[in-house]
C-alpha cells in the first residue's frame, strides 16, 4: 500500500501533543500509541521551538516507520521535509497548499484543519489529502475556537468521496464517540482524552475496534 492508500485506511489519528505530555514523556507516550499499531500520529508541539521540534521529530519518524505508523508534522513543511515524516498538517492560516505540495511532492501527506463545511470542500478541491473537521465540543486543546457541533458532519461527509479522509477532532472521547458515530463520522482524532488516560495503549486499540480499523 503506498502512503495515501494507508492514510485512508485509517480511522484513528493520534496527536502527541506537548501541551499535554511532558517533554521527557514524549518517546515512551509514543511508543504507548505505537503499541496499539495506531496507524497516523501527529507531532503538535504548540511551544516548543522549531529547532527542537525538529530534533524530536528526527526522533520519532524513524520510530513510526519501524511501526508502520504514518508520522505527519504539525505546522512545519520544512520539518516535515528535513525529518522525512510521511506528511505535514496545516491550519487555516497557513496560505495555499500548492507550494507545500511543490515542496513536498505528490506523496507526501498534506492535511488541513476546517471549521466549517465551506472550508472542508475548499481544502478538498484544494488537494489536501485530508481534513481535520471541528472542533465539535468545546476543548481545552484548542482554547478560544467555537465548538461547531455535530450537524454538519453527515453533510460533508456526503458531499466528498468516501475513501477521502474526514477526521472530526475537538473533544471527542469515550463519552462523546458514540454520539459523533452516530452524527456520521467514520474518523477522529482524540488527543486530551488518550494522552491523559491511564492504559493509553489499550485504550487506543479498542477505539480501534470501535472505529472498525482492526
Ligand atoms: N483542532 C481542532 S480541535 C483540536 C485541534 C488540534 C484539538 C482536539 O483535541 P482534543 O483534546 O481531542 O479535544
Ligand atoms: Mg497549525
Amino acid at each position: 500500500m503506498n502512503r495515501k492508500e494507508r492514510l485512508s485506511s485509517c480511522r484513528l489519528y493520534g496527536i502527541v501533543d506537548t501541551g499535554y505530555t511532558a517533554e521527557n514523556q514524549l518517546l515512551s507516550v509514543t511508543e504507548k500509541l505505537l503499541a496499539a499499531d495506531l496507524e497516523i500520529l501527529q507531532l503538535r508541539a504548540k511551544n516548543y521551538a522549531p529547532e527542537r521540534i525538529e530534533e524530536l521529530g528526527s526522533q520519532l519518524a524513524p520510530l513510526c516507520r519501524k511501526h508502520g505508523c504514518l508520522f505527519i508534522i504539525n505546522d512545519y513543511p520544512e520539518i516535515a521535509l528535513s525529518t522525512g515524516a510521511d506528511g505535514v498538517h496545516l491550519g487555516q492560516d497557513d496560505g495555499a497548499l500548492a507550494p507545500v505540495r511543490a515542496m513536498l511532492g505528490p506523496d507526501a501527506i498534506i492535511g488541513r484543519s476546517t471549521h466549517s463545511p465551506e472550508q472542508a470542500l475548499a481544502a478538498f478541491q484544494e488537494e489536501a489529502d485530508y481534513i481535520g473537521f471541528g472542533p465539535l465540543f468545546p476543548t481545552g486543546t484548542k482554547p478560544g475556537r467555537p465548538a461547531i457541533g455535530l450537524e454538519d458532519i453527515a453533510g460533508v461527509r456526503r458531499r466528498l468521496p468516501e475513501e477521502f479522509p474526514v477526521f472530526c477532532i475537538g473533544g471527542v472521547n469515550g463519552d462523546t464517540l458514540p454520539s459523533v458515530l452516530k452524527a456520521g463520522a467514520d474518523r477522529v482524532v482524540i488527543v486530551s482524552w488518550l494522552l491523559t488516560h491511564p492504559n493509553i495503549t489499550e485504550t487506543a486499540m479498542a477505539l480501534r475496534k470501535t472505529l472498525g480499523e482492526i
